[in-house]
């Protein structure tokens, strides 16, 4: 039996890589001198994806008209425009579950980070301040005593309030249903949400429903005290509303592992001493991205071995 043509787009983990060859004949969009000239060559062939962060849209979709799957690297999907893939009879799958705590634990983490201080007193330390000026400054947020507001109550957004509720914080929550089995009081509105709580955590999906939905309303609601982290997507926040509010004193700080035009991030942030930001690692550790690397082969694998996929889109059925 002839192995399966697939397109890698970028350079994947060597676990992947490594098996992908085993299984598949593997065509490296990223190493040919011109990509369209490859795809016009190749286009015809190809079979399956391996993909993360590239755009899927019809035009991506036309180039190769025997494409049957795409097996992306990450839970969240917004680059991919489903509906066109539905229409082209073309799989999507995606690697949910196996990141789910990771990307907890950075949340907690960055939220700590964030309402301490704690990148800014190491950085203190490092110049230098401690032996010169002294100890640094008290922070004038503290974690004890906040109520959280999750913007997102799915599978990440139900591990962080798990572990928020264990640090003796309330938690509220907002997302476009209310969650089976939760007791948390949920707001039918954002605002509604940011009004409840002092500090918000967005773990909403992007994409054109969530685009800007933290924006300048939800901020002034948020309040002086507020504080908003944002671990799911860039897009979801108003950047610029963000940094107005910051800027002028409507919300306190804000913590920040995703951006809307990633790996750029603000200057206008880069500049207020009380926010924290962070290469987009929320899943970030090997084992973690080991374990999404292999979600993205056995996706490929048994969907070429049985017709089916292991972890599709939700908008697959
Ligand atoms: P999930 O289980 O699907 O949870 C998403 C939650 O958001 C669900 O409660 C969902 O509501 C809600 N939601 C979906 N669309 C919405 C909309 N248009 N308006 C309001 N709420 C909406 O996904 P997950 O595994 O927790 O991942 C969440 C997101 O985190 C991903 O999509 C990704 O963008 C981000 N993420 C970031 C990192 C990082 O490194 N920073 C890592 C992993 C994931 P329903 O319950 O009604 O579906
Ligand atoms: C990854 C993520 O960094 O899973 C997601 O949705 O945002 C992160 O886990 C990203 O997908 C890798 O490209």
């Amino acid at each position: 039996m002839p192995k399966p043509d697939i397109l890698m787009t970028k350079p994947m983990l060597p676990i992947v890589q490594e098996q992908l060859d085993a299984e598949f004949t593997v065509h490296r969009l990223y190493e040919a001198a011109d990509p369209e000239a490859m795809l016009r060559e190749v286009g015809d062939t190809i079979r399956g994806v391996a993909m993360s962060w590239v755009e899927v849209d019809e035009a991506f979709l036309a180039k190769m008209p025997n494409l049957e799957i795409i097996s992306s690297f990450g839970v969240g999907y917004d680059h991919i425009d489903t509906d066109a893939c539905l229409a082209a009879k073309v799989m999507v799958t995606h690697t949910p579950d196996v990141l789910t705590e990771e990307v907890a634990d950075t949340a907690i983490g960055l939220m700590i980070m964030t309402v301490r201080e704690l990148g800014q007193a190491e950085a203190w330390l490092r110049d230098g301040n401690w032996t010169g000026k002294g100890g640094y400054p008290l922070t004038q947020a503290t974690v004890q005593g906040r109520t959280l507001g999750i913007f997102g109550l799915g599978r990440i957004g139900k591990a962080i309030a798990k572990r928020a509720e264990s640090f003796g914080l309330k938690v509220h929550y907002h997302g476009r249903s209310r969650q089976d089995g939760v007791d948390y009081p949920y707001h039918g509105s954002l605002t509604a949400l940011a009004e409840a709580c002092d500090t918000l955590m967005v773990v909403a999906p992007g994409g054109a429903e969530t685009q800007h939905a933290v924006n300048a309303e939800v901020l002034s609601a948020l309040g002086p005290d507020g504080i908003v982290i944002n671990i799911g997507r860039g897009s979801v926040i108003d950047e610029a509303a963000l940094a107005e509010a910051l800027e002028t004193g409507t919300i306190y700080g804000a913590g920040l592992d995703v951006f809307e035009e990633e790996p750029c991030t603000p200057e206008r942030l880069m500049k207020l001493p009380r926010v924290t930001l962070l290469p987009h690692v929320g899943s970030a550790s090997q084992a973690t991205r080991n374990a999404m690397g292999q979600l993205v082969v056995d996706n490929l694998k048994s969907w070429f071995a049985t017709g089916k996929p292991v972890t599709p889109v939700p908008e697959m059925g």
